[in-house]
């Protein structure tokens, strides 16, 4: 039999061949006979360091667990991985600790309520892997060991994470469904199609992509019932309420409502259809292929009505939706002298009346700017294009404003007074991402993601040392891949988020000064490069690729700006609550007219919100601090992972594309798992298991033996001669890569050699 190996290629990423010619020291190529039967000589350098990656026995392909094999790399990785999923139709596979999730795109029959019933209660290992078999571990853990549990979902645009996040909750919902009549898990549940319609839309990846990361802590009483929920949210992406890529489409609500405009209680929002507005209608195509956004907007208002929003607030919010729409309409015009510009039409009457505010006042500040000096206060004219920027922010403030809200008001719909005993926290949050272009938003996007792969391998690291102590084997030090350098680039001092804070306290801060001081100060940094080609972009190093970042719109989107003025008429109507710092809790109590904050002195500026009010925050500083918070919560529970898989990138069901999975299993750190326990001893038998399979190569008068321990000692000791490539713990044996598949192949010879046998005795007796 021929060694089997695996070499690179450029369409398949890995092709399987053989070793036809014994490998010498100092041969500088290998012969070898492809699948399709040519033979080609494959370069290897001198030392050999370059031999190809060997292939795993066929028994082991397959596996359900991807640490069972006995060569744990890429390839073998990658084959088990589509084996499974294109000749079984298996998309999920344990990595370890972590549930490997392909997208099959495609609606399976495994989510029924039959199938969470029969995990409910089972051991993991005793079933198929699945995402309801990591939620009932994350249930069991936290009776068994009263601790708080976390499952964290990660992957790129499109791979299945708020798909699997919704399964995981309604697995703990059906599980843990409240012993009294308080319809606790129906509301938990109704959480989802809300947060959807408001924070998901369609991109050019995802017909539902989530654009906000979301944690949702799911509570249960000391007998594990639900008994309330709270919900956490992160970054959403503002700029899409105001613009939107070809093909892509705004918020869903957006869409939602506008399809329901003709219902008579809408008649005041002076709605029409969604391609009418231009917030609405910028990617071109404002449907989706199989979804009736009137449908969809039913389920929302059910979803509402089922959290206790009461009509009146529900309408409050359609209202506020469609004041968004109309502002997006007006019509802005250059007066004659170019600078000056008026605006003056319906929208505008249609966006004061729905929010109640002062039409002369908002048309004045929509159009005029406040400047404050040490010595004046005066107004000066926009031009059309600086009236177009602060409508959009106006827009986009008062979105998130909105979003906030209706997260508090979903938060106090799942609040309970009922003490709870533990959680279940369930992460659904942006994965890594790289575009042409990349930006503020990719940029915290990834530095978060970061933070979650830094957290997984400590993790990961910290539960091999145990497993190694817990069995008794002495622990090699395995070096493991730190990000903390990278993570330490971007949130230390005088870090990128720093320079950045910095350089919008500066009265004429720019991107590309900002751009100069991150040369200045970073370049001789491992993680951080300046592109030759380029002064106004940078670099990072991440752990899962490097990304190159245009620093023009940074200290825009940091800063946040929102015109005072324009803010200050909003809050001084209807809606009050909703206009109000983040620190403020909310609701709020309304706020009467004329309270609106003064100005503060100081150098001569725009009265901008962002600037003149020391205590407003960076985004950048906010999104820092939130996933501080977030990293704090989760190293306090018990992580449980699960990466999701996008396998093409056309939707097809069953397609998979080797080259796009290998990517994001590079980039979602299972490859780097697979390397931590590969440094160490990989492969892990029980005794019992042990016995069972290898009990061919044993003497008879050693398997007479009690002890199976000792039985398994003197075998392997008779078997393999180096010591160091296996370990005897506790309850199991501990085996460095390559010593299963030389187990498998000595049983494999002693199984032909005793056919042969048979064959000859039956042979002779005939
Ligand atoms: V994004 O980062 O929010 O843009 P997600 O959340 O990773 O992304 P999502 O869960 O929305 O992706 O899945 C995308 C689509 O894939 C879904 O709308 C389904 O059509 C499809 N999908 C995902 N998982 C499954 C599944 N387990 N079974 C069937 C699935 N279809
Ligand atoms: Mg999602």
């Amino acid at each position: 039999m021929y060694t089997r190996v695996w070499i690179p290629d450029p369409n398949e990423v890995w092709r399987s061949a053989e070793i036809i010619k014994d490998y010498k020291e100092g041969d500088k190529s290998l012969r070898l006979k492809l699948e399709d039967e040519t033979v080609c000589e494959y370069p290897i350098d001198r030392q050999g360091s370059q031999l190809p990656f060997l292939r795993n026995p066929d028994i082991l392909v397959g596996e359900n667990d991807l640490t069972a094999l006995s060569y744990l790399h890429e390839p073998a990785v990658l084959h088990n991985l589509k084996v499974r999923f294109l000749e079984s139709n298996h998309i999920y596979t344990y990595c370890g600790i972590v549930l490997v999730a392909i997208n099959p795109y495609e609606q399976l029959p495994i989510y029924e309520q039959d199938v969470i019933y029969a995990y409910s209660g089972q051991n993991m290992g005793d079933m198929d892997p699945h995402i309801f078999a990591v939620a009932e571990e994350a249930y069991k853990q936290m009776a068994r060991d009263e601790k708080n549990q976390s499952i964290i979902v990660s992957g790129e645009s499109g791979a299945g994470k708020t798909v699997s996040a919704k399964y995981a909750m309604r697995f703990f919902a059906t599980v843990g469904g409240s012993a009294s009549d308080t319809n606790i898990e129906a509301k938990v549940l109704a959480s989802s199609p809300i947060m959807e319609a408001i924070g998901n839309a369609k991109t050019t990846r995802n017909d539902n992509s989530s654009r906000f990361g979301k944690y949702i802590q799911i509570g249960f009483d000391k007998r594990y019932h639900i008994i309330g929920a709270n919900m956490r949210t992160y970054l959403l992406e503002k700029s899409r309420v105001v613009f939107q890529a070809e093909d892509e489409r705004n918020y869903h609500i957006f869409y939602q409502l506008c399809a329901s405009a003709s219902l008579p209680e809408f008649k005041d929002l002076s709605l029409t259809c969604a391609e009418d507005f231009f917030y609405t209608s910028q990617g071109g195509d404002t449907s989706i292929d199989g979804v009736d956004d009137a449908d969809d907007f039913e389920k929302t208002r059910h979803a509402f009505t089922l959290l206790g929003v009461k009509e009146s607030h529900q309408m409050a919010i359609f209202k506020i939706i469609a004041s968004i729409l109309h502002l997006g309409n007006l019509e802005i015009q250059a007066e004659r002298d170019g600078d000056a510009c008026s605006i003056s039409d319906e929208h505008l009457n249609n966006f004061c009346s729905l929010l109640g505010v002062e039409h002369s006042q908002m048309q004045h500040w929509l159009c005029h700017r406040k400047f404050v000096t040490t010595a004046e206060t005066y107004v000066k004219t926009m031009s059309v294009q600086q009236v177009v920027n602060a409508r959009n922010a106006l827009a986009k403030h008062i979105y998130a404003q909105l979003f906030n809200w209706i997260v508090e008001h979903v938060n106090k719909a799942l609040h309970t007074t009922i003490k709870q005993h533990s959680f279940i926290g369930v992460l659904d949050i942006y994965g890594f991402e790289t575009f042409e272009v990349n930006s503020f938003e990719q940029f915290c996007i990834n530095y978060a993601n970061e933070k979650l792969q830094q957290q997984f391998n400590l993790h990961v690291f910290k539960l091999e040392q145990e497993e190694y102590m817990k069995e008794q084997i002495p622990w090699t030090l395995i070096d493991f891949y730190d990000n903390q350098p990278c993570i330490d680039l971007i949130e230390a001092k005088l870090g990128i988020l720093d320079l950045l804070d910095e350089e919008c306290k500066v009265p004429k801060g720019t991107d590309q000064n900002w751009a100069q001081k991150l040369y200045d100060r970073h370049s001789a940094s491992q993680h951080f490069q300046k592109p030759r080609m380029s002064n106004t972009s940078f670099i990072v190093v991440h752990f899962a690729d490097k990304v190159e970042y245009q620093c023009e719109g940074f200290l825009e989107k940091n800063r946040d700006t929102v015109y005072e003025e324009q803010i200050n008429i909003l809050k001084a109507r209807n809606f009050t609550d909703l206009f109000h710092d983040e620190k403020d809790s909310m609701p709020a109590p309304p706020v009467g007219k004329g309270t609106s904050s003064k100005i503060s002195v100081r150098s001569a500026r725009p009265a901008v919100k962002a600037a003149n009010k020391e205590h407003k925050k960076t985004v950048g500083h906010q999104f820092r601090n939130s996933l501080h918070l977030l990293m704090e919560t989760l190293n306090a529970t018990t992580p449980h992972y699960v990466r999701c898989i996008k396998p093409n990138d056309e939707k097809l069901p069953f397609k998979f594309d080797p080259k796009r999975a290998v990517q994001q299993l590079r980039a979602c750190g299972v490859l780097e798992t697979i390397r931590i326990s590969a440094a160490g001893y990989p492969s892990r038998w029980s005794y019992h298991d042990f016995l069972n399979r290898y009990r061919v190569l044993m003497k008879k008068r050693d398997i007479s033996k009690n002890d199976k321990k000792q039985i398994c000692k003197t075998l392997l000791e008779n078997l393999i001669t180096d010591p160091d490539k296996f370990q005897f713990g506790r309850t199991k044996i501990f085996f460095r890569a390559g010593q299963v598949a030389y187990l498998e192949k000595l049983r494999a010879d002693k199984f032909r050699a005793a056919t042969i046998m048979i064959q000859k005795t039956v042979r002779g007796w005939l």
